[in-house]
């Protein structure tokens, strides 16, 4: 049809079969001889993307030849997953496909599976990107993603006896046919070197480390659409003149490798630990590199389109740049640096074109993720960005004092502890000038001192000392200073960089755009109100309902007369009217049903833990995080095992619903607490799951390797899901919207979009417990000050778990943080203790609930029903409409 992707040219399954076996044999990446599954993936993987070239150079040209707005999207992580299916079913292609590989004498899904899971990410703000990708190329929207092509992503994780281990993964080893290197397309980056001033004052950065960052496009197809557009990754080499050839012919092998070496390890592997000072170094070549590159590249295209004449003033009409938290900040001076060093414009135009193109979204308050890096390390590494740091700072600055004034200087000194993106360093000379404060008479004597305080302290020196009235109303004095502290680092603050160069801050979900506001950001909202929006996450429901869960997608294509939602989300709400049907509600038990059938088999294989279908499926896959509390899961377990042990088989039988508690997710691999709670998990899944007494009551299973792959597995075949992080402190989290969406009923704290998901579900739809936002501050100050006074039943399954029951691991560390130990820590900073008996309370609830499968059921469709809002499509839309503007543009 016209309507489908490639227009006229849809291939039949006879012509798919034969470029399958052309691509078998003429672009190999396998010897010759046998076809086998690895061949048959990668063959059908290259005639895949011969189609989807077709369509990347359609899109590309039309682009080109219409100069239309474009949006960039910055960012150092994409959680991608497998491709094949993807691309098949955006192609409208599954079933041509499966039809030529069953001809070949193969199944759809054995081939799939034989793909690696690219993973160049972390976590949600990594799979965040990749699902903004669908949705940019399925709604039509010109944009492209930029990002680093890691030959290492994240690590393989390993459950051993010792809990997790880490494994490097090379996902590109048997190379990766959805890849196509641009050779033509490389630009040189610069690290290191210094700065000289040119004939006419402009400055140029000269001398250093050059290297090549080499462009590796990535299709991205939309869905029934012919849209493809591009995810450009780069990869460094060394650049060709920095070969050592004549002391490789020498016989210095080593020195004339050292180059290449350290050329080609920035891309080596994904967020590199930043313990170490090399660590640090890396990442922030990492970051400049995906920053210059990019930039060089939307530049040149911006002059290639502009023809003969180039109207710099006109960028920010034809460019957007997101930038994806603030690892891409650098964005900002290097885009200021191309302008006025290699263009030639002076700095106000410069700055006011960045100021009008980058935009910057935060995915996290918590402050040790708040990016800062050392003065010195970005002296060295990028003299050039520095000295432009500075000028934005100094800018910033006039900016406060414009707004507030300068006699109050208390106030002020405030206003730039805050604000101020150089943290801890001299002011610049122009604001001592303008404040009338000067080295000399910066030493105050003690007379002087005690003559001042008489004086009702006014603003003289840039020491100065008021008076403070704190709670018990005692007088104290402190002293307003502007100087450093010479025992503190010397900081970049990427955040407050982004917000005082972007020209729009948001947050990813309506409570946590609020939190931006209102505390981490107050001082800036306070200056730039109208700059800060919010933006609720999203998530694709190709991949995360199409495609993953094909049995729920008939039930609702049925129901709702076509597959017009899997574009328009909206028409899942039609399913409300549904939800007490009995005969629908039968047919949406079988299809779980089956995709629990599907989960028990993949935990058999995974673990050798045998469960039961009838049992329901309780899950919590996420990053390892104190703050997303898999402790108070594991503990909520332990509680509910050590009663079970105490009742009769009888009252255990009648007092709680089968259960099989699945636990997935990665530790960072320095994270020791993190890796603490695993061992915990698997150590409670040990006892368990072995306990005769117990049998198919409760089981207890961590799945290794949790990654995108695992979660469409588990995804659809989930009936409770666990979203309980500290209230506040989970931004968005966008699996509770997968989970939702696939008919699983939540518990959750009021936290990230877990609000918005309950608004939209209904109250009755949604399992509550646990404290709110605005309580925080006070329960952690009541803990620390020794007031709070635990639950019995928490302090019951703390000594349970120290006695021993679960093996000879020491847990004193473990139960320790979540008491006022200090020994020990945090005296349970994330609250575990204080929610615990609303959880466990509220967990009595589900398994009421759940006895009910009338309730169960109709609570589930209302869930599927109720997650219409959380398509990446409308939040793709928000992006384009209030921060881009850009426009939808169909191909001819
Ligand atoms: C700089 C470094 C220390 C670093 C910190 C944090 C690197 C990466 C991260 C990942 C954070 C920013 C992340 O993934 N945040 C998640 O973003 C999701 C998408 O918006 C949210 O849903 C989720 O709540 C949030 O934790």
């Amino acid at each position: 049809t016209q309507e489908g992707s490639l227009g006229n040219f849809l291939p039949d399954s006879a012509s798919i079969a034969s470029s399958i076996k052309y691509h078998a044999e003429f672009t190999p990446t396998l010897s010759p001889g046998l076809f086998e599954l690895p061949k048959a993936y990668y063959a059908t993987a290259e005639s895949v993307r011969d189609m989807l070239i077709i369509n990347w150079n359609a899109t590309y040209n039309y682009y080109e030849k219409i100069n239309v707005k474009q949006a960039y999207y910055i960012s150092m992580e994409y959680l991608q997953g497998r491709a094949l299916l993807n691309a098949i079913g955006n192609l409208e292609l599954s079933g041509a496909y499966a039809d030529s590989l069953r001809r070949l004498g193969y199944n759809l899904e054995d081939v799939a599976r034989q793909e690696p899971d690219a993973a160049l990410g972390n976590g949600g703000l990594g799979r965040l990107a990749s699902c903004f990708l669908d949705s940019l190329a399925t709604l039509n929207y010109p944009a492209w993603g930029y990002g680093l092509r890691y030959e290492y992503g994240l690590f393989k994780q390993l459950i051993t006896k010792d809990g997790q281990e880490e494994v490097a993964e090379n996902w590109l080893e048997m190379g990766n046919p959805w890849e196509i290197v641009r050779n033509d397309i490389s630009y040189p980056v610069k690290f290191y070197g210094e700065v000289i001033s040119g004939p006419d004052g402009n400055k140029q950065w000269v001398g250093g480390d050059d290297i090549t960052a080499v462009a590796y496009d990535v299709p991205i197809p939309g869905y029934k659409t012919k849209t493809t557009i591009n995810l450009r990754l780069w990869s460094t080499k060394v650049a060709p003149e920095k070969f050592d050839l004549g002391a490789f012919n020498a016989g210095d092998h080593a020195k004339a490798y050292a180059a290449m070496k350290s050329a080609e390890k920035i891309c080596y592997v994904l967020y590199p630990g930043d313990e170490s000072v090399e660590g640090k170094t890396l990442r922030l070549k990492q970051q400049y590199t995906l920053c210059s590159a990019s930039l060089h590249d939307i530049i040149a295209c911006f002059e290639k389109r502009s023809g003969e004449t180039v109207t710099w003033e006109k960028f920010p009409e034809k460019v957007a740049v997101q930038m994806n938290d603030t690892h891409p900040t650098l964005c900002i001076p290097e885009l200021i640096r191309i302008l006025v060093d290699v263009k030639g414009l002076i700095w106000k135009e410069a700055w006011d074109i960045t100021r009008r193109t980058v935009a910057y979204t935060n995915h996290t308050v918590l402050p040790e993720a708040l990016e800062k890096w050392s003065l010195e390390l970005m002296q060295e590494l990028l003299p050039r960005h520095v000295e432009i740091i500075k000028i934005i700072d100094e800018e910033l600055i006039h900016e406060i004092i414009a707004e507030y004034g300068s006699e109050d200087l208390d106030l002020l000194q405030k206003k730039l502890k805050e604000m101020r993106i150089l943290d801890n360093i001299e002011l610049p000379d122009s604001i001592i000038e303008l404040l009338n404060i000067s080295e000399e008479n910066s030493a105050v004597d003690p007379i002087e001192e005690a003559e001042i305080l008489e004086e009702d302290i006014k603003a003289t020196d840039d020491e100065y000392q008021s008076e403070e009235l704190d709670e018990n109303d005692e007088k104290i004095t402190t002293k307003v200073t502007f100087e450093p502290d010479p025992n503190l680092p010397k900081l970049v603050r990427m955040a407050n960089l982004c917000v005082a160069g972007g020209k729009v801050v948001n947050g990813v979900a309506e409570i946590h755009s609020e939190i931006v506001k209102n505390e981490v950001f107050n001082e800036f909202y306070k200056l730039w109100p109208e700059k800060f929006q919010n933006k609720t996450n999203g998530v694709t429901p190709r991949r995360w309902i199409s495609f993953c869960n094909p049995d729920l997608s008939k039930i609702i294509t049925k129901l709702t007369g076509s597959e017009d939602w899997i574009k328009n989300t909206e028409i899942l709400s039609t399913l409300r009217k549904f939800a007490d049907n009995e005969d629908l509600q039968s047919e949406w038990r079988e299809a779980k049903r089956k995709n629990k059938i599907k989960v028990a088999s993949f935990l058999k294989e995974k673990t050798g833990y045998i469960v039961s279908p009838d049992a329901m499926f309780d899950v919590q896959v996420k990053r390892i995080h104190e703050y997303k509390r898999q402790l108070l899961n594991i503990m909520g377990i332990v509680y509910r095992y050590k009663k079970m042990k105490e009742m009769s088989p009888e009252d255990r039988e009648q007092k709680f619903v089968p259960r099989v508690c699945i636990f997935g997710g990665k530790a960072f691999a320095t994270y020791v607490q993190a890796k603490r709670i695993v061992k915990f998990i698997t150590d409670v899944g040990a006892t368990v799951n072995h306990d005769q007494d117990i049998g198919d009551l409760l089981k207890v299973v961590f799945v290794p390797d949790y990654n995108v792959s695992v979660a469409e597995v588990l995804i659809p075949g989930s009936e409770l899901s666990q979203h309980i992080s500290t209230a506040g402190m989970e931004a968005s989290g966008t699996s509770n919207m997968k989970f939702s969406m696939n008919g699983c009923i939540l518990i959750g704290t009021l936290d990230g979009a877990n609000v918005e998901i309950r608004e939209e579900v209904g109250e009755d739809n949604f399992f509550l417990f646990g404290a709110r936002a605005h309580e925080i501050a006070a329960l952690r100050k009541e803990r620390a000050e020794g007031k709070f006074v635990a639950d019995p039943r928490f302090e019951e399954v703390k000594e349970f778990v120290r006695s021993g029951v679960f093996g000879p691991y020491n847990y004193d560390e473990l139960m320790g943080s979540l008491e006022g130990n200090e020994g020990y820590g945090r005296a349970d900073y994330f609250l575990v203790g204080k929610d615990f008996p609303s959880y466990i309370e509220c967990q009595d609830k589900v398994d009421e609930a759940y006895r009910d499968q009338k309730r169960w059921t109709k609570m589930s469709i209302l869930n599927t029903a109720g997650s219409y809002k959380f398509s990446s499509d409308r939040t793709i839309h928000e992006y384009a409409r209030d921060i881009w503007k850009i426009d939808p543009v169909e191909l001819p």
